[in-house]
């Protein structure tokens, strides 16, 4: 089959349609995994396929698999797909253009009326972000086997509520496993989250793999006190230790070769302008394509917490919440990406992936690789987060034919 496109008109009326899910007033979206914003996005995303001549599966962590049939079902399928679910305040794009990119390959190949060789599967996966629900790509984790399923759905947000049952509340927890057999191929096509693409002028980022990661938690033990009388040599103040850690946390990021470290939650206690803070626990997430360098930063901040506990006169404890390896692709999916662009006319850049994604586990069983497409201003996981229609349809015409070629070889 020559070069075949998809459309991009209805593309976007996809993305447009799909984005009023959990729409925020500055244009993002806040469509939390497991919320009422997630049920409806999923139940929208379920008629869409079905219309399309799909069949959905379910399973047991609400994962959803689209299956367009091909000619011989015994073959291994080819999968693709992403997340539905986003952060608080997040973009329209982050996830839920690997699943409409995979609806409107489907959607194309039924206008051209193509049967392909092998099934496809186009997969929203449950809990990517990890946001409300800690760790991230829970529903990925599990179908890899690398995550528990109890122990997921044990896990509680802020409210106390649990996964298992949200995932029972919004109607997705399904009663059985789907397991398609051994993968042929898995591709996730995703934006980039961040400002390489644009600042070379590149439309397609072609990834080597995912960076590692590491997510910590830490919790800090002050003694609250009176914020006025209270002389300041007499403080142990939970807030002023924190300070110092990510102040240090930042530096020893900033000091590495290649490695990121984030603080991105902080929740002091009692939190009140009139109290000296008793208790503070933070997050740190650190990440970085060399393993050894990431470990080595990874050390050097459980020393400067331990560190600056002391010299405040705190406790802390640091717990280390969530780790996973970096994800290497592989080279021959990598390969056919990149000629894929070529052959569209696309200029296409090899790069590594500072975001993770739920290739992260499916890549552990199954020859993965992903297509990446820009970040306008190079920004994601924020409200203003916008890849523009062009490259949107670009990165999905790239995903179109490298489904093609490995759905039929
Ligand atoms: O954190 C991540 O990299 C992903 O976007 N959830
Ligand atoms: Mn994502
Ligand atoms: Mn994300
Ligand atoms: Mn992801």
């Amino acid at each position: 089959m020559n070069t075949i496109h998809i459309n991009p008109e209805r593309l976007q009326r996809f993305l447009t349609e799909i984005a009023a899910y959990g729409a925020t007033p500055d244009g993002g979206v806040t469509r939390l995994a497991l919320s009422d914003e997630d049920r409806d996005a999923r139940n929208r995303l379920r008629a869409w396929f079905e219309e399309a001549g799909c069949e959905t599966k379910i399973d047991r962590m609400g994962n959803m698999f689209f299956v367009r049939p091909g000619k011989n079902r015994a073959l291994r399928p080819v999968m693709t797909g992403s997340h539905c679910d986003s952060q608080p305040q997040g973009g329209r794009f982050d996830g839920i253009l690997g699943i409409v990119g995979g609806l409107e390959a489907v959607c194309a190949l039924n206008d051209a009326g193509a049967t392909l060789e092998r099934d496809l599967i186009v997969v929203n996966w449950t809990n990517e972000e990890g946001s409300r629900f800690t760790p991230g790509t829970t529903g990925s984790g599990v179908f890899a086997g690398k995550l528990d399923r109890e122990a997921m759905y044990a896990l509680k947000d802020r409210d106390g509520l649990t996964f298992g049952a949200e995932l029972e509340r919004i109607g997705y927890k399904g009663d059985e496993d789907f397991n398609p057999g051994p993968l042929h191929a898995n591709f996730e096509y995703h934006i980039e989250q961040g400002p390489v693409l644009e600042r070379r002028g590149m439309t397609i980022g072609v990834p080597k793999g995912i960076v590692c990661l590491r997510w910590f938690d830490v919790f800090i033990e002050g003694v609250p006190n009176h914020a006025g009388p209270t002389p300041m040599d007499e403080r142990q103040d939970a807030i002023h230790a924190f300070a110092r850690m990510a102040s240090e946390i930042f530096a020893i990021g900033l000091d590495s070769d290649g490695v990121v470290a984030t603080v991105g939650e902080v929740h002091p206690s009692p939190n009140s302008r009139n109290v000296i803070a008793g208790k503070v626990h933070f997050t740190i997430d650190v990440r970085g394509w060399d393993e050894t360098e990431t470990d080595r930063v990874c050390a050097e901040i459980e020393r400067t917490v331990a560190e600056k506990a002391r010299v405040t006169g705190t406790t802390a404890e640091l717990r280390r919440t969530w780790e996973v390896e970096r994800a290497p692709f592989h080279p021959r999916l990598v390969s056919l990406i990149r000629d894929t662009a070529r052959e569209l006319g696309l200029p296409a850049l090899d790069m590594v992936s500072g975001a993770s994604h739920d290739t992260v586990y499916i890549n552990q069983s199954t020859p993965s690789a992903m297509i990446f497409v820009p970040s306008i201003g190079g920004r994601s996981h924020a409200e203003v987060e916008e890849t523009s229609w062009t490259d949107c349809a670009a990165g999905a015409d790239v995903l179109l034919n490298c489904l093609v070629k490995t759905c039929n070889d």
